[in-house]
């Protein structure tokens, strides 16, 4: 391993040690260059990971705007999941959204020693009889899975007593070793249960955007162009999606992919179910994002789309070229750190890299092997307790839906030509000697920002300001810091813009950090030696 690595492992204790080696991998040192992922974090280390509860309700079912999410549990469960992530909804006049509430059971010491299920019987009630929404979702928190509440069981009899669906989820917290076993929980029981019992009309091109969240608005960003150019957007999984819409996913003749991670396995299961292949896009960036409108466009072979994909190109480069100039050259040679959850780390590299700055070092806080390797070392996953825990989905072809849009022989054709089904991960695109760290945790970020003094580092809100007190410009990936879009061609300069004038503000230079000024340790010599 290079030697800023190697420094930081001599720090640890040898267990420690041992453990954090294998969540390192330095590009081009070696060919195989397979990393550690998806396990537990070592008690005691600051790490920047979630819980299920939040990959599950927070991630994946919050966004979807026309159901009233439950948290059955303590407040602060719900409170933390309540728009923080910025997952932006709008609805037209009539059109349900209840984006903006926050509902909990609010569990308090009583209920946990006496069982909550009463009250979430009410809760549920309640929320029916005040909001008339198309479902519900109920998620539980760590203490329901501890003291057995049967959420099934309220669903159950709730679902008979209103006539609408309520969902019941098993994403505890403790499940799992982060955010990510709650989005397999999520993808689950939305196949299961959602996906298929609609029946609405399709229209020509027509898609679903799956793992895509619209956080600071990027969906909608990314809808204006696909519709420009004439696709039918079917469902979106999940930012500004419906319940409504979900329902009739399996309609749509393509299934884009953007978060691999927190969505391939309805990905995977929609096509073995239904037939409808999915395509791994990026609308991050400029070049990724023309590179997945011209595979979209492929895909569907039609010219009268693929020439209006390239009018469609035209005009949106031209419209961003005279801004992307300037950000340019406010960028240029200047060097990034990227530590996101599971898919941004890799998606903003290609934008980082139109700009003129370098990514040298990135790393996911719960991505799998799949998300840094590529989708080829599934089979050779270790199965461990934890991944065990997590229940996997069979589904079997529908006879009734099943629809090959496309012929065998020309879907492995196209697979020549563009992630069809397939996912190479993060580690193939890096330059030789990039560092690539899983579960990075404070101790190895604050290292890593002396050693490698990067002008930008890209996180989330729990570091954000370590980098910052240090004098580095520090971006949020997750939340934008309250800005966006940074999608598609007008997100690309969004996003120029936002970190140009945080790396070039003279704020910088006023900075001293406080241990510059004030001495860390105060005493006096009272005695020379040897006098
Ligand atoms: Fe996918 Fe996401 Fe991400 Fe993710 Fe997340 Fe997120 Fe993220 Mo925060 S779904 S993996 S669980 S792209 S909430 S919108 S920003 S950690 S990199
Ligand atoms: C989550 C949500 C989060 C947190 C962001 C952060 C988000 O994982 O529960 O730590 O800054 O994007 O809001 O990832």
């Amino acid at each position: 391993k290079l030697k800023s690595i190697q420094k930081i492992l001599e720090e640890y204790p040898p267990k420690v040690k041992k453990n954090r080696e294998k969540h390192m991998v330095v590009k081009g040192l070696d060919e195989k260059h397979e990393i550690e992922a998806n396990t537990r974090t070592i008690p005691g280390i600051i790490t920047n990971r979630g819980c299920c509860f939040a990959g599950c309700k927070g991630v994946v079912l919050g966004p979807l705007r026309d159901v009233v999410h439950i948290v059955h549990g303590p407040v602060g469960c719900s409170y933390y999941t309540w728009g923080t992530r910025r997952h932006k909804g709008r609805s037209e006049a009539g059109e349900d959204n209840f984006l903006s509430y926050c509902f909990t059971t609010d569990m308090q010491e009583s209920d946990i020693v006496f069982g909550g299920e009463k009250k979430l019987r009410e809760a549920v009630k309640e929320a029916y009889e005040l909001f008339k929404p198309e479902a519900i979702t109920i998620s539980a928190t760590c203490p329901v899975g501890l003291i057995g509440d049967d959420i099934h069981a309220v669903a159950r009899d709730a679902q008979n007593e209103f006539g609408i669906q309520v969902l019941a989820f098993d994403c505890e917290g403790y499940k799992g070793v982060s955010q990510s076993a709650g989005h397999h929980i999520a993808n689950n029981v939305l196949m299961r249960d959602v996906i298929g019992t609609g029946d609405a009309e399709t229209g020509k091109y027509s898609i679903n955007i799956l793992g895509e969240y619209n956080i600071g608005g990027d969906g909608w960003e990314i809808s204006r162009i696909l519709s420009k150019i004439g696709y039918h957007i079917v469902s979106i999984m999940t930012g500004d999606g419906t319940y409504k819409e979900l329902k009739s996913a399996h309609k749509a003749d393509l299934n884009l992919v953007q978060c691999h991670r927190s969505i391939n396995y309805i990905a995977e299961m929609i096509e073995v179910k239904y037939g409808t292949p999915w395509l791994k896009v990026n609308f991050i960036g400029i070049e990724s994002t023309i590179k997945t409108l011209r595979h979209m466009a492929k895909y569907f072979g039609d010219q009268a789309l693929i020439d209006r994909t390239e009018v469609v190109i035209t005009e949106e480069l031209a419209s961003i070229e005279e801004s992307l100039k300037i950000y340019k050259r406010m960028c240029a040679g200047k060097t990034a750190l990227l530590f996101v959850g599971g898919s941004r780390a890799h998606h903003y590299q290609g934008l980082l890299r139109e700009l003129g700055i370098e990514t040298v070092m990135a790393g996911y806080e719960f991505g799998h092997r799949d998300d840094y390797e590529g989708r080829d070392v599934i089979p050779y996953i270790k199965m461990d307790a934890d991944s065990r825990n997590i229940p996997e989905l069979q589904v079997t072809k529908d006879e009734k839906n099943y629809r090959l849009y496309l012929s065998p022989e020309k879907i492995e054709a196209l697979k020549k030509e563009m992630p069809l089904s397939r996912y190479d991960g993060m580690i193939k695109e890096m330059k030789g000697g990039s560092y690539i760290i899983d579960d990075l945790n404070h101790f190895e970020t604050e290292e890593l920002l002396k050693k490698l003094k990067p002008s930008l580092f890209c996180s989330g809100i729990k570091d954000k300001f370590v980098a910052q007190k240090m004098g580095i410009f520090s971006k949020q990936l997750h939340s934008y810091d309250y800005s966006g879009p940074y999608a598609g061609f007008k997100g690309a300069i969004v996003f120029a813009k936002d970190i140009s004038m945080g790396m070039n503000t003279p704020t910088w230079s006023f900075i001293t950090p406080p241990w510059k000024k004030i001495p860390m340790l105060e005493g006096k010599i009272v005695k020379e030696v040897g006098a």
